[in-house]
């Protein structure tokens, strides 16, 4: 008889609150033990020279989510859960998104029957509301919430998911009644909408002018309103991908009255920039960097690391919204339509397989934030966020034995042949890293190693949630 199924031996664990050199004995896929030595094990996993981190929590993704248009998603459960455990991230949260007119129990049971046997890592559902009716509040959102979707997003722009600012309320102070946590995507619609149609007027209709349709001013105005609501209604919020200073400073100025507000960025918004999006070459790869809200310039990037430095942004997720470039049945960003107006590009890039590499390269090898900081923005914060904590995005006794062996001298370009998602290009094709996983265990097993993707699809769980803490 063996002590332990598995130990990992040799390296640094490292956690949101420390680091230090310990084996890790796991049984049933639980950690049941951290020592200075351990012995006996079925399995021994020599992590020597390697640091030992959560995995990953991805907590904003979108899978074989249906857009309004003919475009479709580059990946549905089974790819963009391989990226993910390739990215060494071993939680994804993406959406269950309700489509107008639509129950939210049949959006979720729809959900379901696209990810079940197909998930290579652990993944949990937030809903998103697009039709709060009587019925989705009164009855199908309480039920849900305490059936363990213990999250859901609203939207204050799109034409088939904006709410407005009384059905805002309305799904907040359902939220609070029932102890939910709301996502808000902060653009404003009208805004939006005027500005987007002006510049068609004018014939500025390139990607470039995506970004110029939605300013910072643009997300600053539906932040404070967001927060503003959240105030009536009394409910803590997350704002997810802010892209800037302005939305940062009323995240600021919400917390400074008290409110509980939280606030998540993304790689984009440390790396690319709306620059990205000009078509230099008249060749549309400026689509390939269209996303909303769009990257900004090198000031908001200082800001963003301004805001994961001092902890306004704690949680550091992919946005993973992946489309095709170029798809040969027209369903990507590169259709005669989108040639038309940057608004008939699907807004959205991919990037949960990019993300640990990226935060870890610009923010621990570049000396700006530390190791623990990393380990909050990408796995613990997600947990306590969204109801995870203590099962998953620490390293504890009795937590899921969910790990990545993370070489943080390998030096790495990131290359679309080399990735595992479904999209045909990745926005930081050619982008220069030093920090890579080499092998993620999910629930005590390995599911890749070197980039080789180990376990069935199926071998992902669903993940039902309890309250987020405080
Ligand atoms: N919002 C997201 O959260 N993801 C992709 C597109 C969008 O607008
Ligand atoms: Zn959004
Ligand atoms: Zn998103």
């Amino acid at each position: 008889m063996t002590a332990f199924d598995t130990i990992i031996k040799g390296g640094t664990i490292v956690t949101a609150a420390d680091r230090y050199r310990a084996d890790i004995g796991i049984s049933g896929g639980r950690i049941t033990a951290i020592a200075a030595e351990l012995s006996s094990a079925g399995t021994v996993i020599d992590a020597g020279g390697l640091l030992v981190l959560p995995g990953g929590i991805d907590s904003h993704v979108h899978l074989s989510q249906p857009s309004s248009d003919s475009s479709v998603m580059a990946d549905d459960f089974q790819s963009g859960t391989r990226a993910a455990a390739a990215g060494g991230t071993t939680t994804v949260l993406p959406f269950a998104l309700q489509k107008k007119g639509q129950s939210l129990r049949e959006a979720v049971a729809a959900y379901h029957a696209e990810a079940d046997g197909k998930c290579h890592v652990d993944v949990s559902f937030h809903l998103i509301i697009s039709d709060p009716t009587p019925q989705v509040l009164g009855q199908e959102l309480p039920a849900l919430i305490e059936a363990g979707y213990r999250s859901f997003k609203v939207f204050m722009t799109y034409d088939d998911l904006v709410l407005n600012d009384r059905q805002l309320l309305e799904v907040f102070a359902v939220a609070g009644l029932h102890g939910a946590t709301v996502m808000v995507h902060a653009e404003g619609y009208d805004a939006i909408r005027f500005l987007s149609e002006k510049l068609e007027r004018e014939g500025h209709v390139a990607p470039y002018y995506h970004a110029i349709s939605r300013p910072e001013i643009v997300e600053r105005e539906a932040t404070h309103r967001a927060i503003s609501h959240a105030e009536i209604t009394g409910i803590p919020i997350v704002i997810v991908h802010v892209s800037g200073r302005e939305a940062l400073e009323q995240i600021r100025w919400a917390r400074a009255r008290g409110l509980k507000v939280t606030a998540e960025t993304c790689p984009q918004y440390i790396t690319l920039t709306a620059e990205d999006l000009h078509d230099l070459n008249m060749d549309f790869n400026g689509a390939k960097y269209v996303c909303s809200p769009p990257p900004r310039d090198a000031a908001s990037q200082a800001a963003i690391w301004q805001g994961l430095t001092d902890g306004t942004l704690e949680l550091f997720s992919s946005d993973h919204c992946p489309f095709f470039f170029q798809d040969a049945q027209g369903r990507g960003k590169d259709t005669p339509k989108a040639r038309t107006s940057f608004r008939w590009v699907p807004n959205g890039i991919p990037g949960v397989e990019t993300r640990l590499p990226i935060l870890f390269s610009e923010g621990v090898s570049k000396g700006r934030i530390s190791l623990e900081t990393f380990v909050a923005l990408t796995a613990t914060n997600h947990a306590k966020t969204y109801g995870l904590y203590p099962r998953k995005g620490t390293i504890a006794i009795g937590s899921d034995a969910d790990l990545v062996l993370w070489d943080a001298t390998r030096q790495e370009t990131i290359r679309q042949a080399n990735l595992h998602h479904g999209s045909d290009y990745t926005p930081w094709e050619g982008f220069e890293v030093t920090g890579w996983p080499v092998v993620t265990i999910l629930r005590g097993e390995v599911v890749m190693k070197d980039g080789q993707i180990l376990n069935r699809p199926g071998a992902g769980a669903y993940i039902s949630r309890s309250r987020s803490i405080d």
